[in-house]
């Protein structure tokens, strides 16, 4: 069954791999699985088309087959459940992982999203400048616990999982703050994620993408 995904016409980012389509090709590549794009413009992203296969009118889109999904979250556990390498056999372990997408998605990428909102859409208004140290707190916090945990290892809980796909593509967007580098370990673990073979693949896909360079 054919895959296609949908993905920003230009990336606002220009092609550094922040949008969240990179997410879900990388997690295409890790598990092998070929896939098409299709192309929207922020126009088209609110059109009843769009709308149809994503509520909120935002990309990215899954499809395969009459299975439409939304929500990176349950794209790449999607994928994960269907095609071995990005969880665990073992159901403990399994269940790690799960609860290492949903503590990206819940507990590290909040925050980080309010930094992006409080910068860029809101950087004129008065109060910005009071509220985008308090949110940088906030990330520093969690960042600070997540770097406790993760210590020296490799990975969050083993081998490489959905969960560690998930948090590195969540923390890569702090980098540009420069808050990742005040954790090398998490620095370090983010730059393991995007060493892998599949992320670059996905990575150069959405850079040839946003840059002109379309690659097939
Ligand atoms: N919770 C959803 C998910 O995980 O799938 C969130 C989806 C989402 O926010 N999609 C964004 C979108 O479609 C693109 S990724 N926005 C258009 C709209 O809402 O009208 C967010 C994003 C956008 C731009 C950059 N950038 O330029 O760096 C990074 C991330």
């Amino acid at each position: 069954m054919s895959i296609t995904i949908t993905a920003f016409e230009r990336s606002p980012d220009g092609g550094k791999g922040l949008a969240r389509d990179t997410r879900v090709r990388w997690a295409l590549e890790e598990v092998g699985q070929p896939y098409d794009v299709r192309y929207v413009s922020f126009q088209a992203m609110k059109e009843s088309a769009h709308l149809r296969l994503h509520p909120f009118g935002q990309i990215p889109t899954y499809e395969e087959g009459d299975l439409v999904l939304f929500e990176t979250g349950a794209i790449v556990f999607h994928l994960a459940e269907q095609h071995p390498g990005l969880l665990p056999t073992d159901a403990h372990a399994r269940a790690s992982a799960i609860a290492w997408m949903f503590a990206a998605l819940n507990s590290v990428e909040p925050s980080i999203l309010e930094l992006v909102v409080a910068k860029f859409q809101e950087g004129d208004k008065p109060w910005s400048k009071e509220r985008v140290p308090l949110v940088m707190d906030r990330i520093r916090l969690r960042l600070g616990q997540l770097s406790t945990r993760l210590g020296d290892a490799d990975w969050l809980d083993g081998a490489f999982s959905a969960g560690d796909l998930m948090m590195v593509s969540v923390l890569l967007r702090t980098r540009p703050s420069g808050i990742l580098d005040e954790f090398p370990n998490l620095a370090a673990y983010v730059a393991r994620g995007e060493a892998r073979p599949a992320y670059q693949r996905a990575f150069a896909a959405q850079w040839a993408a946003n840059t002109g360079q379309l690659a097939g």
